[in-house]
């Protein structure tokens, strides 16, 4: 029996997914987690932080970046993956290819995250299905799925587009035969989109969670974010970025979204906390 989503799904509040970037180059942590004992280890700190669930990637998206080889890819998650599942930490898979995603499985991964929304791969419908895995499909609207930068044109109502787009990809994966109660959706903060557009987004968020699928936030440390540092002339590495992900966290949580992906987890999950416990004081 495969993980269900409501098994990934944290009782009365948001879930904390913590990002494991087993990557070269990625924006805020290229090259830390290479080692799959430093990534376990990282791993370990993360679900200490209060983490529920460790996303663990080997490509990067970041503007500039270039693809990783498919084989590269699949070897690096499903070593570190069956390295985690052997501490029952849970995981999803940060992937694109189909191959990654079932190497992952094979591993004991919990959930496939797709930041291309099953788009960049034509098998991978037909693997969600197969493993029967929890899904996250993530808005990105590109020609070639290489780096986020660029931007689409949503002929200014980017909440519209990205609804209709999600909806879509849903329909795709269903209609392959991935359950729906296991599927989540992501807006895709910072993929294609201007600093306005990502801000819509958000602004939106109550309409995005209302709707069928449980949603997924991923803010942490993006450059939409460094940006507000950056008009107060402060210091505004990706790193600087951590309070104010903490802030987009509890708004997010505020909202109703189903989990936030996150680099440093434990503002986030204090954030989510707060947010349930506020909650709760309606009574
Ligand atoms: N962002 C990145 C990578 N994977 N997955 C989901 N579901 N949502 C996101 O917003 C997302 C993602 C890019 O960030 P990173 O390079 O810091 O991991």
């Amino acid at each position: 029996m495969p993980t269900q989503l409501a098994e990934l799904t944290a009782p009365g509040r948001t879930t904390v997914m913590g990002i494991l970037n087993v990557t070269a180059d990625s924006f805020s942590d290229g090259g830390r987690y290479l080692d799959p004992e430093a990534a376990l280890n990282h791993a370990r700190e993360l679900v200490a932080a209060g983490a529920d669930i460790i996303d663990v990637g080997a490509e990067s998206t970041r503007p500039g970046a270039t693809r990783v080889p498919a084989d590269v890819e699949a070897k690096r998650v499903a070593e570190v993956v069956g390295l985690l599942r052997a501490e029952s930490i849970r995981t999803s898979v940060d992937t694109m290819r189909a191959a990654t995603a079932l190497a992952a499985a094979e591993a004991g991964v919990d959930m496939i995250n797709d930041v291309s929304g099953g788009l960049a791969d034509p098998d991978m419908y037909r693997v969600m299905a197969q493993t029967g895995l929890p899904v996250c499909l993530m808005h990105w609207r590109a020609d070639a799925f290489g780096d986020a930068s660029g931007t689409a044109d949503h002929g200014g109502d980017v909440v519209r587009d990205v609804r209709e787009e999600l909806a879509r990809l849903v329909e795709s994966a269903a209609d392959a035969g991935v359950a729906p109660s296991q599927i989540t959706v992501d807006p895709g903060l910072g993929f294609a989109k201007t600093p306005e557009e990502n801000w819509a987004l958000l602004h939106a968020l109550p309409e995005l969670v209302a709707g069928e699928y449980p949603v997924l936030v991923g803010a942490s440390r993006k450059r939409f974010l460094t940006a507000i540092r950056a008009e107060r002339g402060l210091d505004h590495t990706p790193i600087d970025a951590d309070p104010a992900t903490a802030a987009v966290t509890a708004l997010a949580a505020q909202a109703g979204a189903w989990c936030v992906r996150v680099h440093e987890v434990a503002v986030s999950r204090d954030a989510v906390d707060v947010a349930a416990a506020w909650g709760r004081g309606r009574g």
